[in-house]
């Protein structure tokens, strides 16, 4: 259930585990991979305390499953969206055809001119179908979905990756291998 509260935990959770874990003095490792009774600890000691089963239940009911535990459940990453430096370690996939990017026309320009580029995060998302996309694009206003032929990108060389929860990445994407609506 998407209540309020599970939704303030996976925003905690997006700043510390993807973007700011030094804010409450949290280590992550080269994985991105959290202790979850330092992560429990650091909340509390940062004011916003949390239990263990509010973190599974946030973990295990999240909409795009944006979290993840360790098969013992001693660590926690975010499965994508990092801005910090981080190796995910996911092996290397060949992609369906076509992937799909969702961005907002204010971009437009600058992405027929440089193609795709990471901004802020390690990788650019690509999302498997335009459904997925037109929510991407839509969270920054009017959704513009772009096609991105993935298929010969790999061809030609260039890498992907799957994320746990069904997100592609890749380190960029030139302009050619985009169609604009
Ligand atoms: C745009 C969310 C100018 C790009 C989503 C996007 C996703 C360019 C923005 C995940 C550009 C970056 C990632 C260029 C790309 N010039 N703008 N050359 N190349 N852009 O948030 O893909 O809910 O870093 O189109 O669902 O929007 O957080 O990337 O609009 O999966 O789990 O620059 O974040 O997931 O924005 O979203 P972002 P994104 P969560």
């Amino acid at each position: 259930p998407r209540d309020a509260r599970h939704i303030r935990v996976s925003k905690y959770l997006a700043r510390h585990l993807r973007h700011d874990p030094q804010r409450i003095g949290l280590v992550l490792d080269a994985g991105g991979w959290a202790r979850t009774d330092e992560l429990l600890a650091a909340a509390a000691a940062h004011g916003f305390p949390l239990t263990r089963a509010e973190l599974e239940a946030t973990v295990a009911d999240n909409d795009k499953q944006r979290y993840a535990f360790s098969a013992d459940g001693m660590r926690i990453r975010a499965n994508q969206g990092h801005t910090v430096a981080v190796e995910l370690g996911l092996p290397e996939s060949a992609p369906p055809p076509a992937l799909f990017h969702g961005t907002t026309p204010r971009f437009l320009a600058a992405i027929r001119d440089e193609g795709l580029r990471p901004m802020a995060r390690h990788a650019v998302h690509l999302s498997p179908d335009r459904e997925t996309a037109t929510r991407v694009g839509a969270r920054r206003g009017r959704a513009v979905v772009l096609r991105v032929a993935a298929g010969l990108m790999h061809e030609r060389g260039h890498t992907f990756q799957r994320s746990a929860n069904g997100v592609w990445l890749t380190g960029s994407v030139p302009p050619r291998y985009l169609t604009f609506p």
